[in-house]
């Protein structure tokens, strides 16, 4: 494949654009390569400024579930920018919108939209402090909630792939009252909380790890947060930016049968525009201003056009069948890329649930941050440079998910196994040159 177009455009991009992009996943830098810059996409495939395609595993790094450009999203979004983009005012739409999150998501009664899911978090976090008077919050090192200066820390995504787990810039008055815990580690959980409990206003967590490559919680996980939190008054916080609507219509909370607090949206229910949401019981929701003292506002909240491609996004999720369909294309591509390491003598370890997956190039069984860490990030890097050569999108970094959507084809997945094959085999061939340039040291 040639990158000239590409090439091109990163040189320019660097003279205008911080590190030549607009967030910082994108540079490429964990698997030092050259980031390629995208022209269009179409269904599960987008394509490059010098013409290359690609089967594309990042749909965006999640709202995508449709695949790119579907063609309802499309029409409804071409209708509506003809009447005009943004007033700053109620639309009905929003209503819809708000009422169709409401009806898939039972733990929210109340909610608000907002532009992105950093805000969303960063609302959410605001409430919970207002709400139970108490400033304190835990996290999990190795999630990621975006980047509001309490959840910076040891946060996962691009925190984890640049080695900044705690960003510069954030006052150390205000980091102290962020605890950051193992995932997946409920006893230390209980710990912190039987001593501290009465100054921790909230316990937010993605309850599916989504941003230190992808992983499950342990049986009981959720559940033993439920209850510790119900028993010291401590709001628990769901961040489903990732996993709402993504791995169920209800999200994880439908899937683990645990219902939080507060709830943070984002990513699909814009259908590919900018949103994110947090919605939760009614009286916690009810301190959000204009109804009460948590201030928290928006020139772009609930812009229609947003609002129009996310209700026809979840519209489509609705129907029948259509997990299950995500969760069986999902299964074909992971059941066919661990039989194809296998055969070339690699035992990564995979991580799959719905239509989110992994792979970890590390032997051990990764359950929180410092397992996950133990993966060998330049076998990831040869590994993804090589299918992205065959055609393949993955996500330029190991501490990412995998995203399929309902438009990736058994013939997508049947060519994505089999561009894996070379991918795995180059590894092996670094495996040997690194290997040989060890001995002659
Ligand atoms: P945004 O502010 O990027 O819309 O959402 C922040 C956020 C919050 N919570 C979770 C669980 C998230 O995964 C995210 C953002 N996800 C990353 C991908 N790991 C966005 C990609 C990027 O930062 O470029």
């Amino acid at each position: 494949m040639e990158f000239h177009l590409s090439k091109k455009l990163f040189k320019e991009a660097n003279q205008y654009l911080v590190g030549g992009v607009n967030s910082p996943v994108r540079a490429f830098k964990a698997v030092s390569g050259q980031p390629v810059f995208i022209e269009r996409g179409a269904g599960a495939k987008i394509y490059d400024v010098d013409g290359n395609e690609y089967i594309d595993y990042v749909c965006s790094w999640g709202p995508l579930i449709l695949g790119h450009a579907h063609p309802q999203v499309v029409e409804v979004v071409k209708s509506v920018c003809e009447k005009g983009t943004s007033f700053g005012a109620g639309c009905e739409v929003e209503v819809e919108l708000a009422r169709q999150i409401i009806e898939a998501i039972p733990s929210i009664e109340l909610i608000r939209l907002v532009n992105s899911g950093t805000e969303a978090v960063m609302s959410a976090i605001r409430l919970a402090r207002a709400w139970t008077k108490r400033d304190k919050i835990i996290k999990f090192e190795g999630c990621y909630h975006g980047h509001s200066d309490s959840l910076l820390v040891k946060a996962g995504s691009g925190a984890t792939t640049l080695g900044i787990p705690d960003s510069l810039g954030i006052p150390t008055a205000l980091a102290k009252y962020t605890i950051t815990l193992p995932y997946n580690d409920l006893e230390r959980v209980k710990e912190v909380v039987e001593k501290q409990g009465e100054e921790i206003a909230c316990i937010i967590v993605e309850p599916i790890a989504a941003n230190m490559g992808l992983i499950l919680p342990g049986k009981g996980f959720l559940q033993g947060l439920r209850e510790i939190t119900r028993q010291y008054r401590i709001l628990l916080i769901f961040d489903e930016v990732i996993t709402g609507f993504r791995v169920a219509y209800g999200g994880a909370q439908q899937l683990y049968g645990v219902q939080p607090d507060i709830t943070c949206l984002g990513k699909i229910i814009g259908g590919g525009f900018p949103v994110g949401a947090y919605g939760g019981k009614r009286e916690i929701m009810e301190m959000v201003a204009p109804l009460g003292d948590v201030y928290q506002a928006g020139t772009l909240s609930g812009n229609p056009i947003a609002m129009h491609a996310g209700l026809q996004t979840l519209k489509i999720l609705a129907q029948p069948t259509i997990y299950e369909q995500l969760a069986q294309k999902t299964t074909l591509l992971v059941e066919g890329l661990q039989n194809t390491a296998q055969n070339c003598r690699i035992n990564p370890f995979f991580t799959k649930v719905a239509s989110l997956f992994c792979i970890f190039f590390t032997r051990e069984e990764v359950i929180d941050y410092q397992t996950a860490k133990t993966s060998d990030t330049a076998r990831y890097a040869t590994y993804f440079k090589e299918i992205l050569n065959q055609g393949i999108y993955l996500a330029p970094s190991q501490f990412e998910a995998g995203f399929v959507s309902l438009a990736h084809t058994q013939q997508d997945i049947e060519k994505t196994i089999s561009a894996s094959r070379d991918g795995f085999k180059a590894i092996n061939n670094y495996g040997m040159v690194h290997s040989c340039l060890k001995a002659c040291g």
